[in-house]
Order: structure tokens, then sequence, then C-alpha cells
């Protein structure tokens, strides 16, 4: 008997800035995406964009004329939902219009057709690092008050058009990232001053409200989440510093869900903000918006634990602390630590904090996957690491954690957001195309494709 409810959400998750490519077609505006090579979550990024240069995210994997294809993949699976992000340039071209762009709403209603008609529920991220690049131009990205106003008018504007087809939505990818990923995640510049990067994440708190307000009373049986990047976060040694500091880093990035899930700034925050020296401007009503409307669910992405240790050096890439480790554990080809009880870790964490619903939108294995003499893929490390994870969510489950759905990351071969490149691969689907933006994106199943078939086709018994 499978511990997984009957409605359990299997799938997939992508991003558009990472599949659709068709960057500047059909009327839509460059993204801050667009302007990166060395991948979005890379933090390096031109401040325009040069046409003698190759940028990955420009062509990605051609999901946006591929999408057919790609769902008719996803149903073979079995897929009961899709996570993807609107690509808010699509929508408004510059961020800041009145009128938004038809022929780009005209293509996330073709999208979320063709996955309705093979019964996959759209689950929708409405900005994954996507930014209109205007924004941060024109109106220096979110810690401009302004782009609460820009994202309201977005998100009434899809969720007017897409009521009755999508249900499932949630608002900014990774939003504690602001930490360690400031462009990427608001537009801010790397090197912002600790007030503007805070105050940025304020006003992304209450867009969060607001877009939650607007969701509900516009499609009423919506659920709509907060999405969170958690890694599991040990202490490098039982001295009371290290577990002490590994407990403040912790809260620096569940200050992000404390805020939207409980709707409230967490009683830690006055004096964190007094040693960043960090006085925020709020206008009246904002604290009163974050507690009428908290976010319904807590998405998160998982991959890895990190260790972490008093004093360390920060690793902006990984989160936990430079040099440091974990001699328990093995890890993928990119040196990510392979911690499945890690996985049930922060499940269990997060239901003890908040109590409410939890899905998991990203958790994958990115690898290098090499045809072998036959053509084949045999991704044989991507099953293991799978089999694995989901068995400890299925534990996590038993342990009372109410998990609403699983979303693997990249279930097509898609364009890495740390490296910006395709050798990174998370796919059960191979797409022929190389770092240098050859190939012809010809879709191939790999071994995994018919396991993770199984999976779904088995509610998550037979692993
Ligand atoms: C998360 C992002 C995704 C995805 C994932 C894997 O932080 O939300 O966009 O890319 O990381 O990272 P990478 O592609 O660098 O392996």
């Amino acid at each position: 008997m499978s511990v997984f409810p009957n409605d359990f959400l299997w799938g997939g998750a992508i991003a558009a800035n990472q599949a659709e490519g068709a960057w500047n077609e059909d009327g839509k505006g460059p993204s801050i995406a667009d302007v990166v090579r060395g991948g979005i979550a890379s933090g390096k990024h031109d401040a325009v964009i040069d046409p003698n240069l190759y940028y990955a995210s420009h062509e990605a994997v051609d999901f946006y004329h591929h999408y057919k294809e790609d769902v008719a993949l996803f149903a073979e699976m079995g897929f009961k939902c899709f996570r993807t992000s609107i690509a808010w340039s699509r929508i408004f071209p510059r961020g800041d219009e009145t009128t938004p762009n038809e022929a780009g709403l005209a293509f996330y209603d073709n999208l979320f057709d063709e996955l309705l008609k093979h019964g996959i529920e759209p689950v929708i991220t409405l900005s994954h690092y996507e930014t209109p690049l205007a924004l941060y131009q024109e109106y220096g990205g979110w810690k401009n008050r302004q782009l609460i106003e820009f994202f309201s008018r977005y998100c009434e504007t899809v969720f007017r058009r897409y009521n009755g087809k999508v249900k499932y939505w949630m608002t900014f990818n990774e939003l504690n990232n602001m930490n360690r990923m400031p462009f990427a995640t608001g537009a801010v510049d790397a090197n912002a001053s600790a007030q503007e990067i805070w105050q940025a994440n304020h006003h992304q708190f209450v867009a969060n409200a607001l877009a939650n307000k607007l969701c509900h009373e516009i499609i009423p049986d919506a659920l709509i989440g907060c999405m969170l990047s958690l890694s599991t976060v040990y202490p490098a040694t039982c001295n009371p510093e290290d577990i002490f500091s590994t407990m403040q880093l912790r809260r620096r990035s569940l200050f992000f869900s404390d805020v939207m899930m409980l709707g409230q700034y967490p009683a830690y925050a006055p004096r964190l903000f007094r040693e960043l020296d960090v006085e925020l401007e709020m206008a009246d009503g904002d604290l009163q918006l974050l507690g009428d409307y908290p976010s319904d669910y807590l998405g998160f992405s998982y991959y890895r634990s990190v260790l972490h240790q008093a004093g360390g050096q920060f690793r902006i890439d990984t989160g936990g602390t430079a040099g440091l480790d974990n001699p328990y554990l093995d890890k993928t080809e990119w040196g990510w630590p392979i911690d499945p009880q890690g996985f049930r870790i922060v499940c269990n964490e997060l239901a003890d904090r908040y109590r409410k619903p939890l899905f998991i939108v990203e958790n994958g294995y990115g690898g290098v996957d090499e045809a072998d003499a036959n053509g084949e893929f045999n991704d044989q490390p991507r099953i293991d690491y799978g089999r694995r994870h989901i068995q400890a969510m299925a534990e996590a489950i038993d342990d009372g954690c109410d998990i609403m759905g699983y979303t693997w990351w990249g279930p097509i071969d898609i364009v890495s957001a740390g490296t910006g490149e395709m050798k990174k691969r998370y796919g059960f689907i191979y797409v022929d195309k190389d770092n240098d933006g050859k190939g012809t994106l010809k879709r191939s199943k790999k071994r995994s494709f018919a396991w993770y078939q199984q999976v779904i086709a088995s509610n998550g018994e037979v692993l």
C-alpha cells in the first residue's frame, strides 16, 4: 500500500528562461535572464545584450516550438502535473506597460490547453528569475516600490486569462536566494547594500501577499504558494558556536517562509536588521496585507545538504562553508552531496514549523549523460538518486508531513541555472544540444524515462 495520497501530484519542473528559447519572439521583451552568460544563478551578467555573443537562454532547448512533442513525452511518463514559469516579459515586454502582449498570452493558452488535453495540471511560477530587463535598467529592480504595482498588474492579467486552466500557482522562485543571488532573484545588483536587498525583499513580500489576494479573488479554487531553495544545513562540529551559527544561517532562509507563510516578520527580525544596519521603509497597510494574505503552501527545491561552521567563509554557490566536506556522503559529478536523509529532515523541519502543505517543486540529479555504443543513455546514477529521494519523501509522509506533490527538476534536459550550460543535464529526456549551442535539438528517452514512468504508475510503490 503506497503512503502517497491517491491525488499526489507527480510531475516535472522547468523554467521559461532555461527551456523556452524564443527569447525575443512574438513581442517578448528581454528579461534579466537574457543578459547572463554564466547561468542566471551565476551572478555574472552583461549590462546589455551583445548580438555577437552566444547566450544559452536565447534558444535554450526551444521548448517554445517543441512544447507539443515534449508534453506528449511527459504524458507518456504519466505526469499528473507540470511546473513551468510564465515569462513575465512575454506578457509585459518592459514590465511597466498597462496593455499586455496578446501573442505572449496566446502562447501560454496553447501550452496550458496542451497540458490539460493530456490530463496534466499546470503548476505555474509567476517569476523564475525572469524580471523584465527594463525594470532593472530603468527602475533599479525590486528595490523600487513601483515594481509591486507592475507585478500585481501582471498577476491580475494572467489570473484572469488562465482562470479555469491553472489552479496551482507560486510567486517568486527561491526568494530566499536574495541573500546570495540578488540580481537573479530581485533584479538588484550583486553589490547592493543590505539595506537595498532587504528593502527589495519587503517589496516582494508585499507583492506576494497582493498576488495571494488577487488569486483567491479571481480563481476561488486556486492554491498559491511561496517558493524557497532549501538545502539541509548541518553544523560542522558539536561546538555550541557552530550549532548556534547554523541556526542563524537557517533563519536567513526561513525568514522568507516565516513572513510569507506566517504572515508577519519574525521576532528575530529587529535584531537582524539592527546588526545589518537596515531600516525598512513600509507603507501604511503593508503589515496588515502580509497578515491577511499568507501563502497556501510552501514550495521548495531540495538537491543536497551542506556543512556550516561559525566564522567560516560562506560559499555563494552552495550556501555552506567553503572547504567543508561531509565524509558520510557521496557527491554528484558537480560535487553536490547526495543526501536523501537530509531531504527527510527538511520535510519534517518545515512541517513542524508551518503545519501547512508542502510541495517539492525541484529535486533532481544533474550529471553528464553520453550515449553508449548503441546510442542509448544509461543514466543509472539519476535513477539511484531519484529512488533514494522518493523513498525519503515516503518516509517523511509516513512521519506525518503533508506533501502535496513532487516535480522532478528538469524532466527534459534544459540550460543549467548555475553554469548556463547544457552539459549539466537533469532530464529523463536527452536533448541533442551542446554548450556551444550546436545540435539538432532531437529528443531521446534515457533509461530513467521508463523508471519514472513506473514510479508514477505505481504511485510511488515501484522504485
Ligand atoms: C535552482 C533553480 C533552477 C535549477 C536548479 C538546478 O536553484 O530554481 O532554475 O536550475 O537550481 O541548478 P543548476 O541548473 O545550476 O544545476
